[in-house]
């Protein structure tokens, strides 16, 4: 027989959500995991919610023939905006995003992502150059441009569009809609039953915001559309591609609902995965030598190439060790196909109740890493060593997700941060700007360091 599943006491009708800091939910659950062990369940209004945390469970939840990824409170919400986009689709039973898949992997394969290296320099130029004209003496805000440089990039790389964030104080109109209506999706998933009237305003903002992302990238559509170009970026792929499987292509509002995705699912992971990286470096000096060394090695001072991109064989653990050790989506979604147990059998779970995985903490689980687990120790992430310890602990590093839902945008991601890592080691010299500074989080949809500001002083001239 089955035990049951720890569970913290709670209240009667509102249940656990006490125990859940709303600014903060993440690590309140981390918080929990510590105290009730690497699964329990909460009941949050009546509603059963389990949190896994161990390698072992987040392992046994891989299994796609048992489990699925589930679209949660939030994700339900960011669904008002893009509907069957590729992230918040719920998946197999609904048609387009097999389509959009098929159409989409090879546009994200590695020749397309080649293809699109000559724009992603362009803008980590501008970043570039930005950080090199404030001089020394300026405080950066990391996140804040990290966010500039992966928007830009995306909004380039997927349909030609400048936003342009490093020439204009003002943030771009689809940049502030996108990001009001994903504010108000994480408020609307933790709203209080009230009468609706009280959220009249609250709502009549959320649809405009919505309207402005849809026109923008509508708008961005219909003009490609009048005038075809030879450019190939993924709104080009969405127009011209076939589903191998149907023959069908994908209509307006599937490539209207995958751009607006692609900005949503793209830029603050890219953004907290550069921000985390350089925090990371600062705390470990002697891994900050061996990344500017390598840098200095293979890309000396000349202009980067995608050749010297892909020779990087430090800077890659960096950015994966980074990912372990902050994933910058804490945690994700799943659920079980059918009535199930987890742990060996050991505990029983229902169909369609939403378990949690808390990558975060599954990616600490001292049984694959070891005493020095919570250590930011980027030569355990060299592709020799990360073979051979993602072979014997199959699912021990997840933060791209599972299976036939993990990231399509992953190389893309990479090939980004790998030449954004080398453009600035290569051309400057950062430290803290406040040499005190502890880490804290921040928590959006997804992660990032709150407060961290650097300085950059240039090396010698630009390059
Ligand atoms: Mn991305 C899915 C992490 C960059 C587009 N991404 C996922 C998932 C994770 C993830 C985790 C699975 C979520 C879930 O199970 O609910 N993504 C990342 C990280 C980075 C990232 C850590 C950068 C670092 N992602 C990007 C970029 C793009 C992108 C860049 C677009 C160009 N991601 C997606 C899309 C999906 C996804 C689209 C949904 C794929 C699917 O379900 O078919």
């Amino acid at each position: 027989g089955t035990e049951p599943i720890p569970s913290p006491p709670g209240l009667p009708l509102v249940g656990n959500l006490r125990d859940i800091d709303s600014t903060a939910p993440i690590q309140s659950l981390v918080r929990l995991a510590d105290q009730y062990g690497d699964i329990y369940r909460l009941n949050i209004i009546g509603t059963p919610a389990v949190f896994v945390s161990s390698y072992d469970l987040v392992n046994e939840m891989c299994d796609e023939k048992r489990f699925k990824k589930n679209v949660g409170s939030v994700l339900k919400q960011v669904r008002n905006g893009v509907h069957d986009g590729l992230f918040t689709s719920l998946g197999e039973e609904e048609p387009n995003w097999g389509k959009a898949h098929r159409i989409l992997t090879p546009a994200f394969g590695p020749m397309s992502i080649r293809n699109m290296f000559d724009d992603m320099h362009d803008i980590a130029s501008q970043l570039t150059l930005k950080w090199a004209r404030q001089g020394p003496l300026e405080p950066i805000h990391v996140t804040d441009d990290f966010t500039r440089l992966a928007l830009d990039t995306l909004a380039l790389c997927a349909m030609d569009y400048r936003f342009n964030s490093f020439y204009s104080q003002e943030m771009h109109p689809f940049i502030k809609a996108m990001g009001g209506f994903l504010v108000e999706s994480g408020n609307r998933s933790r709203r209080p039953p009230l009468p609706s009237m009280l959220y009249k305003r609250a709502d009549q903002q959320y649809e405009a915001d919505i309207a402005t992302m849809r026109a923008v990238s509508d708008g961005v559509l219909q003009a490609r559309k009048q005038q075809p170009s030879e450019r190939k970026d993924l709104l080009a792929a969405m127009l011209a591609g076939k589903d191998p499987r149907t023959g069908e292509t994908l209509d307006d509002d599937a490539i209207t609902n995958n751009l607006i995705t692609f900005l949503i699912a793209g830029h603050e992971t890219t953004s907290g995965m550069l921000s985390f990286a350089f925090y990371s470096l600062l705390r470990h000096p002697e891994e900050y030598q061996k990344a500017q060394q390598e840098v200095d090695e293979i890309c000396g001072t000349g202009p980067i190439t995608v050749d010297m991109v892909n020779k990087l064989k430090f800077i890659p653990a960096v950015l994966r060790e980074t990912l372990r050790v902050h994933s910058t989506i804490p945690a994700i979604g799943m659920t079980a196909r059918k009535d199930e147990t987890l742990g060996g059998g050991k505990f029983a779970v229902r169909a369609g109740e939403a378990i949690t995985l808390l990558l975060i903490k599954a990616h600490l689980d001292p049984r694959v890493w070891g005493d020095d687990a919570r250590e930011f120790r980027p030569d355990r992430m060299l592709d020799d060593n990360f073979a051979r310890i993602t072979k014997e602990h199959p699912n021990c590093w997840k933060p791209f997700g599972n299976g036939s839902r993990a990231c399509i945008g992953r190389p893309f991601a990479w090939q980004e941060a790998l030449l954004t890592m080398a453009m600035l080691l290569q051309n400057f010299n950062f430290r803290f700007d406040d040499a005190s500074y502890q880490l804290r989080l921040k928590e959006t949809l997804t992660m990032k360091p709150d407060g961290f500001m650097m300085r950059a002083q240039l090396r010698n001239g630009l390059t």
